[in-house]
């Protein structure tokens, strides 16, 4: 009964966003630019760069119409967090849900909630990267099994530690992938050059057992070796007898 699950789109609304709106955008766009061209990887970059919205809040119709020209993907507007379930399938269907929202002047270094600048600007730009645009559907995929299997824990920590707080071993060095670091200033200049945090070499088991906190700065990052060895690490493991493994296994403590 598709209709039953409502796919949690709204009309984004574009023209009812506020000069003030457009402001913070700017303001949050010129502040991440600035840092990012030596801490970014070169696919966010190159993204950013064919997505070309500095001007403002982007409008999602028009954003869809250049990325779904590269990659097949399209931007559509949700009010805030949606259901797992319908997350899944949108990303399964090549759908990113971004909010339509945007913070505050009064609160530009955290949010709780995504918002329309953590979504596009941190997310899309890796969208516009073949590899990544399969990882992400691959990645819908899997989510969509492993709600029937019990295992979105699991899950979502290959989601937390690759997706929003990834790092990649780039030629030139260690570089940023993940929209939770990439969009937020504190984070951007922590991820790579901060003593404190572990750097590990990803692991697709381990990731699955690390938890994970969503109020601070990351204690550990994981490092993929490349964008495809990481669609590799996913699309080429049968994820069952990899649940039944972790079982009901200790936590792997945080550093
Ligand atoms: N909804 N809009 C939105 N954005 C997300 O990133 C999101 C979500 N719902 C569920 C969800 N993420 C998690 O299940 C994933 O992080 C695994
Ligand atoms: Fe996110």
């Amino acid at each position: 009964m598709a209709d039953a699950v409502s796919d949690h789109t709204v009309p984004q609304g574009w023209a009812s966003y506020t000069e003030s709106e457009h402001q913070v955008w700017r303001t949050l766009y010129e502040r991440q630019t600035a840092m990012l061209p030596s801490l970014a990887c070169a696919e966010y970059l190159a993204g950013l760069e064919k997505l070309d919205f500095a001007s403002g809040i982007p409008e999602f119709g028009a954003l869809s119409d250049r990325l779904a020209a590269l990659t097949g993907w399209r931007v559509v507007a949700v009010p805030g967090l949606v259901p797992d379930a319908v997350f899944f399938e949108h990303l399964a269907n090549r759908r990113f849900p971004a909010g339509r929202f945007i913070r505050g002047a009064d609160q530009l270094d955290y949010l709780q909630e995504p918002d329309v600048f953590h979504d596009v600007f941190g997310h899309v730009p890796m969208l516009t990267d073949p590899v990544f645009a399969d990882y992400m559907q691959a990645y819908g995929q899997g989510g969509m099994r492993a709600l029937g299997l019990g295992r979105l824990h699991n899950l979502a920590r290959l989601y937390w530690y690759t997706v929003e707080f990834g790092l990649l071993r780039a030629a030139e060095g260690l570089r940023i992938y993940g929209a939770g670091i990439v969009s937020s200033a504190t984070e951007s200049r922590y991820a790579l050059n901060d003593p404190r945090p572990i750097r590990e070499e990803f692991d697709l088991e381990r990731v699955m057992r690390t938890p994970y906190k969503i109020d601070d700065v990351q204690a550990l990052y994981f490092v993929v070796p490349s964008l495809q060895a990481l669609l590799d690490a996913t699309v080429n493991t049968d994820f069952a007898p990899l649940y039944e493994r972790l079982g009901d296994a200790v936590e792997l403590p945080l550093p």
